[in-house]
């Protein structure tokens, strides 16, 4: 999608900390990062919200889930800890609108998440 700033990310029209990318899937630091570790996991086709998931992403969303578990071992928090994290919607606090995978570790997360 043109005006997608995730599609410019993942077409290299955009800058960013690229550290995973395949056929199907970028992964990227965050620009904002909420932890230690804030890696952005990104499916390169463009969906706007998990809404718009359907039963033909059902091998993408595992990739992107196993793409997540492998940052998190090479960035070595997995047997500690990690979060993931997909907003949706306003009230969750989505601010782009093309799906990505937060990863969030590197140190102790709370519950319930504010
Ligand atoms: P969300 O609020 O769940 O839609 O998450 C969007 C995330 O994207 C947010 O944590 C900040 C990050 N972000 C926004 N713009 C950029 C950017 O230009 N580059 C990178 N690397 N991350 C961005």
């Amino acid at each position: 999608m043109s005006d997608c700033l995730f599609c410019k990310i993942i077409a290299k029209k955009v800058p960013a900390k690229i550290i995973y990318d395949d056929e199907a899937i970028t992964a990227f630091e965050d620009v904002n990062p909420q932890a230690p570790v804030h890696t952005l996991i990104v499916p390169k086709k463009h969906l706007s919200t998990t809404l718009d998931i359907t039963e033909e992403d059902n091998e993408l969303i595992g990739r992107l889930i196993r793409v997540a578990n492998r940052v998190a071992m090479e960035k070595g928090i997995a047997e500690r800890g990690f979060r993931l994290v997909m907003n949706t919607n306003p009230e969750a606090g989505q601010s782009v609108y093309h799906i990505h995978l937060h990863l969030l570790g590197g140190r102790p997360m709370h519950w319930p998440p504010g």
